[in-house]
This record gives structure tokens, C-alpha cells and sequence, in this order.
């Protein structure tokens, strides 16, 4: 299914008296809201390949209809969300889920839907039907070099694969770690580890980056060998400039202070890139900004404070990805919510105060640094993220055009009802 560019600027066209009161409010509140708004049309959030099905937990899945059934459909699918916000512009596949038969028809097809290739993952975390060694007891950590081997060997395929498509990274993690005290050396494993990842770092082209992205636990549950930033920074620091640590905000322990982590990998020149979700408890994967909307704000004031002092690029410099999950929602509409929330908390640290912050905070003025986030984050920013999608030419509320066009049950008309997204 295409949506066409009719519907999209009749549905504009019945909002749009609305829509333009509220941003001429938003804007006598916020004074760089013109600035914001060019920020937001350039900032674009990739979807990973394994979301547009519906996920599940270890207790069972409950898939909806029309999930893509290749990689075709899935580029398809990504296409509509694009079509939809304008800020969806990039696909991040997962190898071997998602292996390319006809390269050229696949960047044609991506081409078609406004699309590039963000970053290509690995997967050593579980073993494939045609695997000879297995990843039991994990994979560039093993005590076998021949599952080492095995492992640095996909990673540097996954790498193939990326370039023949235009992708510039390669994202690395890994469930490696152990269960039980006494089931690993921790040094050994290491050091095997930073070995292993030194090999797949030979095999990067020079214009490509490498992502080691961390987790605190699971599907280890005593230790994780790149369990923390701090063990990502140590390995990505040994391995050279082309090497970042990637945060991924649902991988850390119950109140990590995810945003003072932020600010000292881009102080660093160490944080590569993002992978956006929400949670409560753990790795919930659940839509960004729908639990703690405050700490995904405070997490882009740093973002936009540390990028601003080096001078970066804000929408090319570093890698923004969404690592999501859903499991009681259609998979599209979450991804039109997650994308939604970002941009929010995106655009609201865009309108912070920062030299007011900045003499608040050398007058120690608490209440005052205090007052200037939490007016940023209080202050109604959806007609500014409203307004980018219109002048990028998508739609004024996306997910209400989602619905009212049946995207969905077109979808399912399409595929079948009855259709398993590939990898899941
Ligand atoms: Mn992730």
C-alpha cells in the first residue's frame, strides 16, 4: 500500500485552521520556534527492520494481521510511516534476519520510499538452523577459538552486506556474559572479547563506524561481558577513532542517570549513537517517551547542549535509531507514537534557555536552573513538531490518518491475517 499525496494534503487541509492558531500561540511562547521547526524537518529517526512485526515475551506472542512477510514488505512498511511524519527516513536491518537477495532492487525499491540505510546489525546471540558452532555460551567471548572465529567471520559478512547497500555502520551487541559466578573469567573474557572485536574492526571500511552497544543483563543474569558504558568505553577506546559506544536507554540498571552518561561519552567524542525506548522496570522496549517523557527531555538538553559545544551536526553526527517492542499495539501506530515522542523532547531541549541556564548554574542558582528545564519540558511543543511534518509534507497527525485511511486493514487485505514478520 502507497499513501498519496492527496490524502495526506486533504487530511492537512481539514486541520489546518486549527493547527495554525495553536502554533501561532506555541510561537509568542517560544522564541526560537522558527529555528526549532528547520531542526526538526532535518532530524530523521531510523526504524529497525525487526519492530514492524509484533513482538512478544518468553510467555508467547499475540501477532496482529498484515506484518510484513520479507524484507520487501518491511521497506514498504517503513516507507508509509515516512509518508506519514517525514521524519522516519532510514531502515536498520538485522543480518541474518534480513538478507538482501538482489541488492540493487532493494536500494531501488528504499529509493522509491525516500529512504537510506542506517546502520546493519549483527546477530551472535542466537544460533541459525544452518550454524555448525553454537553461541551458547556466547560468541567473541568463548573459550573455543573456533566459535570466536565462527562469530568475528558473521560480523565481518554483516558488514558485506552494508556495503553493497550504502549503510555506514555496523552495530555490535552481544548477549555474551554468564549466569553463575564462577562461569567465566572475567579478564579472559575481556580480553577475547576486545581480540575479537579488534578483528571485525580491521574489516571496516574507512568511512564506516562501529557501535558497541552495552546492557546491564539478559540473557545473562549474573554477568554481561559489555554490560555497562564504561566497559563499552574501555573496549571502544582500545579499538580506534571509528569505534563508539552506543546507549540504548532500556539497557541500564533501575535509575541509571542515562542523560549524565550522555553528556561524558560526547564530552569524550566516544557516543556513536541512540537506540530509543521506554521502560519501567527493565529492558521493557516499550514507546519512547511513554513512561519517563521527563528523563527522554533531559536525556536531548544534554544531547543538544554537548553536540552544540563540539559543533556537530545534529541530524548526521551521531546514529538515531529506535529499539522497540509491541506487543499489545500495532506495531506502526507505536512507531508513529515513538518517532512523535522524540521529536518532542527533541524540540523542547532545542527551546531551553541555554545562556540563562548557563549563568544559573555559575550563580549556583538551583531554583532558577531548576525553573528553565522544567519550563522547556511544561511548554506545549506539538504544533512545532506538527508544523515540521506539514512543511516536509507529511501529515498534521499522523496517526489519525493512519486510522481513518485503514492502513491497516488494507494491509491485512494485502498479506493475509495470519502473517509472521521475518526474525520474530
Ligand atoms: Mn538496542
Amino acid at each position: 500500500m502507497q499513501i498519496s499525496k492527496n490524502y495526506i494534503s486533504d487530511h492537512n487541509a481539514s486541520l489546518l485552521k486549527k493547527h495554525e492558531a495553536k502554533l501561532s500561540f506555541t510561537k509568542s511562547e517560544i522564541e526560537n520556534a522558527e529555528s526549532i521547526i528547520q531542526k526538526l524537518v532535518d532530524f530523521q529517526i531510523a526504524i529497525p527492520s525487526w519492530a514492524l512485526g509484533t513482538g512478544g515475551t518468553r510467555f508467547g506472542r499475540f501477532a496482529g494481521g498484515g506484518e510484513p512477510r520479507s524484507l520487501e514488505e518491511k521497506i514498504e512498511d517503513v516507507g508509509l510511516l515516512h509518508a506519514l511524519n517525514r521524519s522516519s527516513g532510514a531502515i536498520s536491518l538485522h543480518i541474518p534476519w534480513d538478507i538482501p537477495k538482489d541488492y540493487q532492487a532493494i536500494k531501488t525499491l528504499t529509493a522509491q520510499h525516500g529512504l537510506a540505510f542506517d546502520a546493519v546489525n549483527s546477530n551472535t546471540f542466537q544460533d541459525q538452523p544452518d550454524q555448525t558452532l553454537t553461541y551458547k555460551f556466547g560468541s567473541l567471548q568463548n573459550v573455543n577459538k573456533a566459535i570466536r572465529k565462527q562469530a568475528i567471520e558473521h560480523n565481518i559478512e554483516v558488514i558485506k552486506h552494508g556495503i553493497e547497500l550504502g549503510s555506514k555502520s555496523l552495530t555490535v551487541w552481544l548477549s555474551d556474559g554468564s549466569c553463575f559466578p564462577g562461569q567465566l573469567n572475567f579478564r579472559k573474557a575481556y580480553q577475547n572479547t576486545l581480540e575479537s572485536l579488534q578483528e571485525i574492526y580491521e574489516a571496516l571500511p574507512s568511512d564506516w563506524k562501529m557501535f558497541v552497544e552495552y546492557k546491564a543483563f539478559e540473557p545473562n543474569f549474573y554477568s554481561m561481558t559489555v554490560g555497562d558504558w564504561g566497559m563499552s568505553y574501555s573496549y571502544v577506546q582500545k579499538l580506534g577513532e571509528k569505534a563508539y559506544t552506543l546507549v540504548d536507554l532500556g539497557h541500564h540498571l533501575p535509575n541509571a542517570n542515562i542523560e549524565q552518561i550522555v553528556a561524558l561519552l560526547l564530552m569524550e567524542q566516544k557516543l556513536g549513537g541512540f537506540h530509543f525506548n521506554d521502560s519501567k522496570y527493565g529492558d521493557d522496549d516499550l514507546t519512547a517517551g511513554s513512561i519517563k517523557p521527563y528523563q527522554l527531555f533531559l536525556i536531548f538538553n544534554e544531547l543538544v547542549e554537548g553536540m552544540d559545544a563540539q559543533g556537530m551536526n545534529h541530524a548526521s553526527d551521531l546514529g538515531w535509531m529506535i529499539d522497540a517492542s509491541h506487543n499489545v499495539k500495532d506495531p506502526l501506530e507505536d512507531l508513529l507514537q515513538s518517532v512523535d515522542g522524540i521529536m518532542m523532547a527533541y524540540a523542547q531541549a532545542l527551546s531551553v534557555d541555554r545562556k540563562a541556564l548557563e549563568e544559573a548554574q555559575e550563580n549556583n542558582d538551583v531554583v532558577k536552573a531548576q525553573e528553565i528545564l522544567q519550563n522547556a519540558f511544561r511548554t506545549d511543543v506539538r504544533a512545532l513538531t506538527a508544523e515540521a511534518r506539514l512543511r516536509a509534507g507529511g501529515a498534521l497527525n499522523p496517526t489519525g490518518l493512519f486510522r481513518s485511511l485503514d492502513v491497516r486493514g488494507n494491509l491485512i487485505r494485502e498479506r493475509g491475517s495470519k502473517t509472521v514478520a521475518t526474525g520474530l
